[in-house]
């Protein structure tokens, strides 16, 4: 019959599709977070930690969130004495590799904002790999960085 052989066809499918999640995502994200500027801020920066947890290199190609226009890998560094931001056009991971977005270095920029989120917001973003691929994720809007022990200032 050929419900058998169409059940049987969709078996297969459901396989391959099974065995392709169980790669699981080209990267993991974590400790992802936006800062929160003055409202008047048109960009902000988002910083997270993405790991390559498997045994080829992956490139992450681009990155997208809900509340900007555009997102940007920026990274900075000192041109004559000044600190600048300067874009990179992707991320690169080797096998096992994690990469830190942090202040003062590698992080991603939510440009053109449709408006400054609070903190204690969560923002959703996504990375896209070349491998086409997307992981999509959410960070918490903060003011600063995880607090090191000292008291925050709250207005
Ligand atoms: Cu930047």
């Amino acid at each position: 019959m050929n419900i058998f052989r169409t059940l049987a066809a969709l078996g297969s499918i459901l396989a391959a599709v099974t065995a392709a999640a169980a790669d699981g995502p080209g990267v993991t994200v974590s400790e992802a977070w936006v800062r929160a500027l003055p409202p008047s801020q048109a960009n902000t920066a988002a910083y997270l930690v993405i790991a390559n947890p498997g045994q080829a290199p992956v490139r992450v190609v681009g990155a997208s969130s809900d509340i900007a226009a555009r997102v940007e890998f920026h990274t900075t560094r000192e041109v004559d004495g000044y600190q600048r931001m300067v874009q990179l056009q992707q991320l690169e991971l080797a096998p096992g590799q994690r990469l830190e977005l942090a202040p003062g270095g590698t992080h991603l920029m939510l440009l053109e904002l449709q408006r400054m989120p609070v903190a204690g917001e969560q923002v959703s973003l996504c990375l896209q790999l070349a491998s086409g691929e997307q992981t999509c994720f959410s960070a918490l809007v903060r003011r600063d960085a995880e607090p090191s022990g000292h008291e925050h200032h709250h207005p």
